[in-house]
């Protein structure tokens, strides 16, 4: 099942519980056709914030996945649950410190079924995520091809996340990471801010995630749902 409904993601809207959208645009984003729903953010996210998003959300029947990255806001009531897994952190808590803290907590009462981890690679050395995770970004072609491996092959985590959060990435890149890649859907997500990279993009990530866009330029951003289906 749950590969299965990992293949049917084509596109995703990413909301950030820290940053201010209306309950319009909300539904708006559920009935736009998009996939999923996909709630998290890396600063200042609290449990308020992400659970009134989710009340939002729950009103139609988008599918809606929580991206945890604080564990004093995790939210029961998601239709799934992301965990990163950042492979090319410098500072370990994001590798597996983290997660051994909540599984000390919460160990016993997850339902595995709804969990998904991914493998994230940090490329954009300016975003929040590279600074707070220290992620390594001085990374040639190689050097990811590398990671993707380690995340697709050595790992077999069922998520491959190339995230550029706030930049654009080089779709040569993402070219060459899909030839390599053998089981892990690959999502990209960072600095889509047209149609034109929704859709060059859409050629060689499984999903994408659009963020920023959403903020910036609402409508636009709805138009990317429309465009990535007919790729
Ligand atoms: C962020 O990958 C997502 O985690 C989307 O990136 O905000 O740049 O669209 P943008």
């Amino acid at each position: 099942m749950s590969g299965q409904w990992l293949s049917s993601l084509k596109h995703m809207f990413k909301l950030d519980p820290n940053r201010p959208i209306t309950e319009e645009q909300v539904k708006q984003l559920c009935e736009s056709g998009t996939d999923a729903i996909l709630i998290g953010g890396t600063l200042g996210i609290t449990y308020d914030d992400t659970a009134q998003l989710l009340r939002w959300v729950r009103k139609y029947s988008a599918t809606v996945l929580q991206e945890v990255s604080d564990l004093k806001a995790i939210v029961p009531g998601f239709d799934y649950y992301f965990i990163p897994f950042v492979v090319n952190a410098q500072n370990p808590d994001w590798i597996l410190n983290i997660h051994q803290k909540a599984l000390k907590m919460y160990g016993e009462l997850i339902n595995w079924n709804q969990v998904f981890v991914e493998g994230y690679v940090v490329l954009n050395q300016q975003s929040s995520v590279a600074k707070l995770t220290e992620s390594r970004t001085d990374l040639d072609l190689e050097d990811v091809l590398a990671y993707a491996r380690i995340v697709d092959q050595m790992l077999k985590l069922p998520i491959l996340y190339i995230e550029y959060s706030g930049a654009y990435g080089n779709p040569d890149w993402l070219k060459e990471i899909k030839n390599i890649v053998q089981q892990s859907k690959i999502f990209y997500g960072g600095g889509i801010d047209s149609i034109e990279k929704s859709v060059e993009m859409s050629q060689y990530a499984d999903t994408i995630i659009i963020g920023n866009l959403i903020y910036e330029d609402f409508e636009l951003a709805m138009k990317t749902v429309k465009n990535i289906n007919e790729v």
